[in-house]
């Protein structure tokens, strides 16, 4: 705690002399100033945090002696508000807080660490930013700042300034618009503001551009002013929707720009935005009665309009990512398990709590994928017929029909568009082009391990009643004959379509099979991966087994009184497993059914522990064996009912390793207390993570990172504004499919010793020669994790369900094959950060 009794230093002269001026004042401050003191020495927080409030407040001249002890208090009374569940008391707090010191870094690193963790992801990256602009060295906001970089500034913005060709084909189709007389522009979602410029450097008289994004919005109006065009564009901080005439433009305009269209083309709104647009903003479009053919008179688009395409593809990566491939988890069975399922499924009746599709660059999926049927137009729309935008959510699903080439496994529907910016150029987001773009893909719930054969046709239902378009296989027509997929398909919808009633009660049949039953339980996909990771859970069972064996011999052998040991003919107590995993965990229920085991399990969600109960129902665990620790919070005698050993817990699972991979936050902390909790003979599982990496050249690691130069953004100056997001680790990176050189072998960077905590380091220099001449320009890194001294898992195993991480250079360098180069490498609260040096 920060000296709370000192008295102040009187600060300068001025101060004195107003302190002179104004005894009742002075008074004030003395006496509020003694009892903030007083309160935070007897750890009274909240009144002691009013009190500072005043005295600083009234005389702000001790604001540079008091922060230190003000900090602690606010921080300690947060805590306090916190817990209580008092949120808006907390921010109300932080926000006082910032009137007295606006420019002060913790403070507002601090609120962002509590906003991060009440969910409010955007607003906490803000406050970081913030904190790391006023103090660049500060290392907590710089490490809380990159682990959320990407909410602020998705890392797409640098994958679509790095795109040279699209960007070049936007600055094309507006210019021809622009010289042809459409002179007012307004530029819908700008994000840095690039096509709004490329109205204006093409002479457009008026251009304005909105975007809803706080962040991005900030950001646009640097990368104006930087580029000479402040007074030029005109940029609104808010959501197309919401403009008006005058209000926030003058007058119509005679074109709109826009690019928000996402993977699925309608995911960011632009059928509502153009929508609104026609009506409100957009002057009124040229037909072919209108009297006026003058542009500057008539409004137009740019995208003019979209073709959808569609195929059917057999994908592994996808398919265990989505639903469960596998008959076993560990010792368990989990055949009875279908109703654990992802969260992306796609019906035409829209569901909220549902995601209609995820996305993927499906040329760069690890295993690959097979196409299974050509790939077929579901959709054109004209952006500039109003009517036909407004017409897209009364109109009645469509059936389109998709002829299978190949014979495979339906895993999926790949969909994706081609932008037409006007009448003669376009640009496609295929898995066949060399574009920054991923597809939207719709996974294959339904029609488990069902065979698409040669010569059938696909049956797709296309709807888009809300802002989504959305994709279902319905059925499969072979041979003259439908076989329904599950969905059981409405008749009254299905345009001329009358199916035949024996494939009317297949379909009934198949939907009574798959209906969604109240039970259903969703998983992120990455927890669908994680049940269809065999491995790991072998690696687990087996680990977990052998400590059971050993601790029950162990128990079994009693002093007698005169020394010698004998056997107990049965087991004294059960064996206390706690699995503190994240997210959806089997382990404890591997754990449970070992028999002679009580195991705990952290996972929160009520429908997860109904799904774990039903598991160990099913797998004859007995009532009881597993519990819910989270339940037993409230309940201390229920969990620690065990008064003959000294310590609970015989084995403590922590999942080190994020999805994303990465180190999971506060694991050294939290295998520390796992430590303090185990019984003798006990062991955390895992008890030592290696952490292995290895020097590559990848210009798709830059491209993703960081805007490269002037060049691809029409030698606009965007670079330095966006990349002031970059961040240094790559996430989510899938190792197996980097387009990359490998400049050296794999080596060892780093070991975590979950087990022994005077084994570790904070910082390490490890020596690697280059095997290859090139640039290194990242360092891709896994783990290796060690369950025990014999079992291992690794997170870069095919099939895993981990991700790979990567620091990304700052500065390349260039290497001879044969050198040697030098890492440091360091480990600060859970991240990793690595430098490369030449040797020498
Ligand atoms: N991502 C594509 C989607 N906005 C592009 O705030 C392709 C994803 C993608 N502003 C990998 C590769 C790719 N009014 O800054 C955003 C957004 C803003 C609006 C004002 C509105 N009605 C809207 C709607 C959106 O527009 C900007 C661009 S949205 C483009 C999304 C490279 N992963």
């Amino acid at each position: 705690m920060p000296n709370a009794s000192a008295r102040p230093k009187q600060s300068g002269r001025r101060a004195r002399r107003r302190r002179r001026e104004d005894p009742a004042r002075n008074e004030l401050v003395s006496s509020s100033l003694e009892s903030a003191q007083q309160c935070l020495f007897s750890q009274d927080y909240g009144p002691a945090f009013v009190h500072y409030l005043l005295v600083l407040n009234l005389a702000p001249e001790f604001k540079d002696f008091a922060r230190e002890s003000f900090h602690f208090t606010l921080f300690k009374w947060a805590e306090e508000l916190d817990s209580a569940g008092r949120i808006q008391d907390l921010f109300g707090c932080y926000e006082q807080a910032l009137e007295l010191f606006p420019a002060d870094e913790v403070i507002l690193n601090s609120m962002g660490e509590h906003l991060f963790r009440m969910g409010f992801r955007d607003e906490a990256a803000g406050h970081f930013f913030k904190a790391l602009k006023l103090k660049p060295d500060y290392p907590e906001a710089r490490e809380n700042f990159y682990r959320v970089a990407n909410w602020l500034v998705e890392r797409w913005h640098f994958l679509m300034l790095n795109d040279h060709g699209r960007n070049r084909k936007y600055q094309q189709a507006i210019q021809k618009a622009v010289r042809g007389g459409c002179t007012t522009v307004l530029d819908i979602g700008t994000g840095t503001g690039i096509l709004g410029m490329c109205a204006k450097k093409a002479g457009a008289a008026e251009v304005y551009a909105c975007e809803l994004s706080k962040t991005m919005y900030e950001l646009a109006c640097e990368v104006v002013a930087a580029n000479g065009m402040d007074g030029g564009i005109k940029i609104l901080h808010m959501k197309s929707l919401e403009m008006e005439v005058p209000k926030d433009i003058p007058h119509r305009v005679s074109l709109v720009v826009t690019e928000t269209v996402d993977a699925g083309l309608f995911g960011e709104g632009i059928i509502e935005s153009l929508i609104h647009a026609w009506h409100h903003l957009l002057l009124p479009p040229q037909s072919g009665e209108s009297a006026s053919r003058d542009p500057s008179a008539t409004g137009r688009v740019i995208p003019a309009g979209a073709t959808v395409f569609a195929m059917a593809v057999e994908c592994l990566e996808i398919r265990r990512h989505n639903k469960l491939c596998v008959s076993e988890v560990g010792s368990l069975s989990v055949a009875t398990a279908e109703q654990l399922r992802s969260p992306v499924s796609c019906s035409t009746e829209p569901d909220d709590s549902m995601e209609p599709y995820t996305t993927e660059r499906l040329s760069r999926l690890p295993g690959g994928y097979t196409a299974l049927t050509e790939p077929l137009t579901v959709l054109h729309i004209d952006f500039n017929q109003v009517q036909e935008l407004e017409g897209l959510s009364s109109r009645p699903v469509q059936r389109v029909r998709l002829p299978v080439v190949r014979e495979g496994e339906l895993d999926a529907l790949a969909l994706w568009f081609q932008l037409h910016l006007d009448e003669e150029s376009s640009l496609s987001t295929g898995p066949h082009e060399d574009t920054c773009w991923e597809q939207a893909i719709y996974p294959e719930h339904t029609s488990k391990g069902f065979l698409l054969k040669g010569g059938d046709e696909l049956i797709v239902e296309v709807s888009c009643r809300d802002a989504y378009l959305r994709l279902c296989s319905v059925a499969v027509l072979r041979a003259g004959r439908e076989i329904g997929l599950g969905a059981r398909p409405d008749p009254r919808d299905s345009s001329g379509f009358l199916p035949n009633p024996e494939a009317e009660l297949c379909s009934a049949l198949a939907s009574l099979q798959t209906r969604r039953r109240p039970d259903v339980c969703v998983l992120e996909c990455s927890e669908m991966a994680l049940l269809n990771n065999s491995d790991y859970h072998r690696s687990f069972a087996a680990a977990l087994s052998k400590l059971i064996s050993q601790l029950k011999a162990d128990s079994r052998i009693l002093e007698d009184p005169a020394g010698v040991p004998t056997k107990e003919p049965f087991p004294v107590d059960p064996l206390y497993v706690l699995d503190v995993s994240e997210g959806f965990s089997l382990l404890s229920l591997i754990a449970a059914s070992y028999g002679g085991v009580k195991a705990y399990s952290s996972v929160e969600k009520s429908k997860q522990q109904e799904a774990l109960q039903r598991m160990a129902h099913a797998n004859g665990v007995p009532e009881g064996s597993l519990a819910f620790w989270l339940n037993h919070s409230e309940d201390e005698q229920g969990v620690l009912q065990r008064p003959s050993r000294e310590k609970l817990w015989s084995a403590i699972f922590l999942d080190c390793v994020e999805t994303c991979g990465l180190v999971r936050q506060k694991l050294m902390e939290k295998a520390s207390l796992a430590r303090c909790l185990l019984e003798h003979g006990g062991r955390v599982f895992p008890h030592k993570m290696v952490v292995l990496g290895l020097l590559v050249e990848s210009d798709t690691l830059l491209l993703e990172s960081a805007v490269q130069g002037r060049e691809a953004t029409l030698d606009f100056n965007i670079a330095p504004f966006i990349n002031q997001f970059t961040v240094p680790v790559h996430v989510f990176l899938d190792f197996s499919t980097l387009a990359c050189r490998h400049l050296s072998k794999p080596v060892q960077l780093f070991v975590l010793d979950l087990m022994d905590a005077n084994a570790n380091y904070d910082n390490r220099e490890v020596q690697v020669q280059t095997t290859l001449s090139g640039r290194i320009t990242a360092v891709p890194f896994w783990y290796d994790i060690h369950l025990d001294e014999n079992i291992r898992v690794s997170t870069l195993a095919p099939n895993s369900h981990w991700k790979q991480a990567a620091v990304v250079l700052q500065r390349p360098l260039e290497v001879t094959a044969g050198e040697w180069v030098r890492l440091a490498v360091k480990l600060h609260n859970s991240s990793i950060s690595i430098e490369v040096r030449r040797d020498g």
